[in-house]
């Protein structure tokens, strides 16, 4: 499905400007009452739909993206709203995203650093509701040998403040290039190294608490399989 809208141009005041290309920090894209719906429906959602894994639990929405194609399934309304209101952005290059991860982390929980990989339209955009969390970049593994050992410290570079309700979109370099995780803590102090704080709110050398959060990562699987009904043939 194509959205209507195409372009970024309307959110160009939204870059961080401290970050490599290019993140766009949307803080209240969503009210509190939309966040509040959207939490309950997430907790809605039947045991089974929720997969526990070390340090989060989640839920996958929109079908399994594979490299021979994601069989797609239907996408609950209540979060095929948000695929179009995000896609309408322009986000994912005029289509219309088609699968949602749920990721819910207990304070003190987090997930490893990594990349998104190859089977998505190369955008990113997560709303977060219920805690903040501080969402972490580090430069991949080089291949050059020779060097200092490449431990997770010295290849981490900056991190980004995401608030309750609000839109973070990742593209560019910082999509295709950089890892990125949150580390399973429970207070994050601001440092200098979160370089969208003038866009949050918060201050430098302030201590948050996290609570739980729960985030929905909005993307676009390019290739979806197209699956003919079967059943019923000889
Ligand atoms: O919770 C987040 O903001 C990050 C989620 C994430 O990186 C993922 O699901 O791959």
């Amino acid at each position: 499905m194509e959205s209507p809208t195409c372009n970024l141009e309307e959110l160009k005041r939204f870059v961080v400007k401290d970050a490599p290309q290019t993140v766009y920090y949307i803080p209240d894209f969503i009210t509190e009452d939309e966040e509040s719906y959207l939490l309950q429906q997430v907790y809605k959602a039947p045991k089974t739909k929720w997969t526990q894994l070390s340090g989060r639990r989640l839920q996958n929405w929109g079908g399994l993206p594979h490299p021979r194609g994601m069989v797609a399934e239907k996408i609950p309304d209540w979060l095929q709203d948000y695929c179009e209101k995000i896609s309408s952005l322009g986000a994912f290059g005029g289509k219309t995203a088609n699968h949602v991860l749920v990721n819910e982390y207990k304070q003190g929980e987090g997930i490893m650093p990594h990349e998104d990989g190859p089977l998505y339209h190369p955008t990113v955009t997560t709303i977060s509701l219920g805690s903040h969390t501080l969402l972490d970049f580090y430069k991949p593994v080089s291949c050059r040998e020779g060097e200092t050992p490449q431990t997770e410290d010295n290849r981490y570079l900056l991190s980004l403040l995401v608030m309750p309700r609000s839109l973070l979109i990742l593209q560019d370099e910082m999509y295709q290039h950089l890892l990125h995780g949150i580390q399973g803590r429970t207070h994050d102090l601001l440092t200098e190294q979160v370089v969208n704080l003038s866009s949050t709110g918060v201050l430098l050398g302030e201590t948050l608490t996290r609570g739980t959060r729960v985030s929905l990562t909005i993307r676009h699987v390019p290739k979806v399989m197209k699956m003919k009904l079967m059943l019923g043939r000889k």
